[in-house]
């Protein structure tokens, strides 16, 4: 019997960490948000899914591992969403042109790993989301720009669209009710700001009590301090971030990013019931970051805090050994380092 041909693509998509923070969907179908969301992807942090996606008449049906585990796709509407959208457009391909092999009607295999420690804790939608859409993607042979990729991996995961570029990405919005104009954009690439650096204190490995999902249409459906968030506050600070991103001004990014996380953790804590996502480690590296600020009569170093308890602290690399020296003198033994390939960048105080 005849081999069974195999077409085979790989590719790795970053995590992101956001700046300014998405919080709340506008419609759930599509996955739409309520506001726009800034977020920076690190290659000193160098956290990554490294997928690939692989297509035979040979497989059974489609199936996604992830780090080793099978997936169910079946129950996963986004991930479907994710595959006949791709599926589609390359299905167009294949009707214009007939020497392409028809791999839209093949099944496909995916097969993700993350090069973090799935014990660290951080969230790895964003980073899974964005390789799988690229990889099939490539697999694909598909002419579409990175921004129209961020529209299909938005439907995944919100956060997956800013990681399909690199450095200092926002995703906009929109207002089209179909979601078209709701994609990511690269305001400024890493080599802007080559200064720029983070390290992600793991205070819990621990799954978060709340998912993003749920939280966010809770905070939407209760909060009152929501509505003023999305209509007045995250606008204006779209506009000074992108400023301040593009005049290399540590001290405005640095208030900006963390009165953003301060400000989505009250509408959290403004939810009916409230939602808790910090806790008093978290608290404890607020102060910190404060403190070290105030005793410096400048702004060195900032906190930005997601759907959980983890800190990410963004400096600059000349003041690199204040903040991470004080990080380690204070919080001492209680800091397991995590060497990766890029050295200790990330600190676990489990
Ligand atoms: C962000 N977060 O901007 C915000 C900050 C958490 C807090 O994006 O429902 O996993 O898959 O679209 O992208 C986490 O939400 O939510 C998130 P879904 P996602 O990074």
């Amino acid at each position: 019997m005849a081999e069974k041909s195999v077409y085979r693509a790989s590719t790795t998509a970053p995590v992101n960490i956001a700046i300014i923070k998405y919080w709340g969907k506008r419609d759930l179908a599509l996955n739409l948000p309520t506001n726009s969301s800034l977020s920076v992807t690190l290659s000193q942090l160098s956290l990554r899914t490294l997928t690939t996606a692989s297509s035979s008449a040979g497989y059974s049906g489609d199936s996604l591992t992830l780090n080793g585990k099978p997936q169910d796709i079946q129950s996963s509407k986004r991930t479907l969403a994710c595959l006949s959208h791709l599926r589609s457009l390359r299905q167009a391909l294949e009707s214009v042109d007939s020497s392409l092999p028809k791999l839209s009607g093949l099944p496909l295999r995916i097969v993700s790993e993350n090069n973090f420690p799935t014990a660290a804790g951080l969230a790895s939608s964003a980073a899974g989301f964005a390789a799988l859409v690229r990889a099939i993607a490539d697999l694909y042979q598909l002419p579409q720009s990175p921004a129209d990729l961020s529209r299909i991996a938005r439907q995944g995961s919100g956060s997956a669209c800013r990681s399909l570029m690199g450095g200092y990405v926002a995703w906009r919005a929109g207002s089209l009710s179909d979601g078209s104009d709701s994609i990511a954009e690269e305001v400024a690439p890493v080599s802007h700001w080559p200064e720029m650096r983070a390290i992600i204190l793991v205070v819990s490995a621990e799954k978060k009590d709340v998912s993003s999902t749920e939280g966010m249409q809770t905070t939407v459906a209760t909060s009152s301090l929501f509505p003023v968030r999305v209509q007045t506050v995250v606008p204006s600070r779209m506009d000074s971030m992108e400023a301040a991103i593009r005049n290399r001004d540590f001290s405005a990014f640095a208030e900006i990013t963390m009165r953003d996380s301060n400000s989505f953790h009250a509408t959290c804590l403004d939810s009916w019931p409230p939602i808790f996502y910090m806790n008093d480690i978290s608290r404890a590296a607020v102060r910190l970051v404060h403190d070290i600020n105030r005793a410096s009569s400048k702004t060195v170093c900032a906190y930005t805090f997601d759907a959980g308890p983890n800190a990410v602290i963004y400096y600059l690399e000349e003041s690199s050994e204040l903040v991470v020296g004080t990080f380690k003198a204070i919080l001492g033994e209680d800091i397991n380092g995590w060497h990766g390939p890029f050295g200790d960048r990330l600190l676990s105080v489990t």
